[in-house]
């Protein structure tokens, strides 16, 4: 029999995940959260791989309750892993939350129930619950990918994802050979962490990473005590929403042939200081349109890192002559001293766009230049399969067909990058077709759960049972997106922007670059017109 008592169902307790269930609750909805992990922090519970850090900086990077950041200090300017899991417990306590989600609970199907309007919604340990609603806090990067490297299952040493990094054991790395497979973010910052301690790391890279300065710093306890009696802390939270990146800088409107080459060095050398992401949220307007802007901010960075790499072979590797793409075109991290580990003679770099992996074999890792990589650890830091986080789930909808073959077959359609057509009363936050990369996760969820707790509400209010969005509007939306990433350079390499990370994808730009406050206005806009772009019924 249908238990029709809980009102919404949430799936992971991460930024949206905790947001949108004290939200709700608050209204006194019936809400419950399943998630897979044993505890609250999605992306920050998973990933406790050696060197983990936020790329955001503080406060920014937090909820905007003031029942939470009154009483909460950090203790740098980029926290890692372990002070950011301290403040999930903090807010998980604070808010008592826990006593509403049930963890290591991973969902495993849902199905939309016509003939009772409801969710059927099975775990993989056997619960069923049946809510009206349905909101896939899964993020971004809750499903990890793995290249099907030939051989790979008989590695005899440890070997590891990034993301599925065990935290009951310690890995022992110091005195191993280790392997690390990529150099996006989570290669980059395990690269940094263990790089000096390993016996020998070899480091395989199909792309270098155009990383940029952290320019991390500590914070003290009383210069943030400051800032709040200052008054400064709303107001931050309430900038953050209108700018295009959720953060405090605003975008550079300034073109490239606007200022001299002097300017513009002098402007490149104050961003790259000022740390973050602000070499690229303060670019010039047009460095991911015009190619003379684009290669003056690569060769800038280039020299940056041809400055700290005294083996020039191993410098061109990570900053080639010729781009291997636009600046700007894939992801950046931030790093710290991850360009003075390959100063290290026991740290070797091989270039996997001239010398592919061959195979893995027990022993180690092959490439075609003829070496045999002898390892004990080998570290798989190859990213995230961004819409399986959602399709992980086995989700069918109205015509019970399944969402992963839709979008495997078609292409992904959503509207506004938080519902889709056809699968009714269902919403997921920081996905496909939001301006989840181009907007810190804290700012964008905080967006998104509040437009669909208000619109559940407005259901609730309104004695309305469904929402749905119309096709027409879902295309219409798909075009937006296109059509703001046509002056910027993220669909000019392959990557997690665009869906290109998962071979045999299609080639579609999955984030929305008009920006985090042009996406708010039209969420706003879309609710004042009494859901425009959907059927309420
Ligand atoms: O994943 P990625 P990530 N053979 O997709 C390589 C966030 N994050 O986990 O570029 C060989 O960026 C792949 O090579 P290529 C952040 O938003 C944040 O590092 O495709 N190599 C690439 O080098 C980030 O952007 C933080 O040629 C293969 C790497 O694997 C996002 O998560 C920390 C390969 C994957 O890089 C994802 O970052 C960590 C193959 N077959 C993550 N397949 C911070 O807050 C893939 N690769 C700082």
């Amino acid at each position: 029999m249908t238990d029709t008592s809980l009102d919404t169902l949430i799936v992971g307790s991460g930024f949206a995940g905790i947001l949108q269930l004290y939200q709700l609750r608050k209204l006194g909805h019936s809400v419950h959260v399943f998630d897979a992990a044993g505890d609250t922090g999605g992306t920050w519970w998973w990933n406790c791989y050696p060197g983990a850090r936020v790329d955001s900086d503080v406060p920014l990077y937090e909820f905007s309750l003031p029942e939470l950041w009154n009483d909460w200090t950090w203790s740098e300017r980029f926290p890692g892993q372990k002070e950011l899991r301290k403040y999930f417990e903090y807010v998980s306590e604070r808010l008592d939350i826990r006593k509403d989600i049930s963890f290591n609970t991973r969902v495993a199907s849902a199905t939309w129930d016509a003939t009772t309007d409801r969710w059927e919604v099975v775990t993989e340990n056997g619960k069923t619950v049946h809510p009206r609603f349905l909101v896939l806090c899964t993020g971004f990067s809750s499903t990890p990918y793995i290249p099907p490297f030939k051989g790979l299952e008989t590695f005899k040493g440890v070997c590891h994802h990034t993301a599925r990094w065990p935290r009951d054991k310690e890995v022992e790395v110091k005195g191993k050979r280790v392997g690390v497979i990529g150099t996006g973010a989570s290669g980059v910052q395990i690269i940094q962490e263990i790089g000096r301690e390993v016996k020998h790391l070899s480091v395989f890279q199909r792309t270098p990473n155009y990383a940029l300065a952290m320019q991390q710093r500590k914070l003290t306890a009383e210069e943030q005590v400051q800032k709040k009696e200052e008054g400064l802390y709303p107001i931050i939270y309430r900038r953050r929403l209108q700018t295009h990146g959720g953060f405090l800088q605003e975008i550079n409107t300034k073109s490239f042939f606007s200022a001299t080459p002097e300017e513009r060095r002098l402007h490149y050398e104050h961003m790259w200081n000022r740390g973050g992401f602000s070499f690229i949220i303060g670019n010039y307007r047009d460095y991911g349109s015009n190619d003379e802007a684009n290669n003056e901010a690569y060769e800038f960075w280039r020299q940056k890192v041809h400055a700290r790499v005294k083996d020039s072979a191993k410098a061109e590797i990570l900053a080639p002559k010729v781009p291997p793409h636009p600046f700007g075109a894939k992801r950046q991290c931030l790093e710290q001293t991850y360009y003075e580990v390959y100063n290290e003679p026991h740290v070797t770099i091989t270039d996997l766009s001239k010398y592919p992996i061959e195979e893995i074999t027990p022993t180690g890792v092959k490439t075609a230049d003829g070496v045999h990589h002898e390892l004990d650890v080998l570290v798989l830091a190859t990213g995230f399969d961004i819409t399986g986080t959602i399709t992980q789930i086995d989700v069918r909808g109205r015509d019970g067909k399944s969402l992963k073959e839709k979008w495997d077959l078609e292409g992904v359609y959503t509207n506004l990058g938080i519902t889709v057509a056809n699968f009714p009363n269902m919403f997921y936050t920081y996905g496909p077709q939001a301006p989840t990369a181009f907007s810190n996760g804290p700012t964008c969820t905080e967006i998104q759960c509040t437009w669909i707790t208000e619109c559940i509400s407005y259901m609730i209010k309104n004695s309305l049972t469904c929402i749905e969005p119309t096709v027409e509007a879902q295309e219409d939306w798909y075009q937006q997106v296109w059509n703001a990433s046509k002056d910027g350079p993220w669909m000019k390499a392959k990557g997690w922007y665009n869906n290109g990370n998962v071979p045999g994808r299609r080639l579609q730009p999955l984030n929305y670059t008009g920006g985090t406050a042009a996406y708010a206005t039209m969420l706003k806009e879309t609710a004042q017109k009494g859901y425009q772009g959907f059927t309420l019924s």
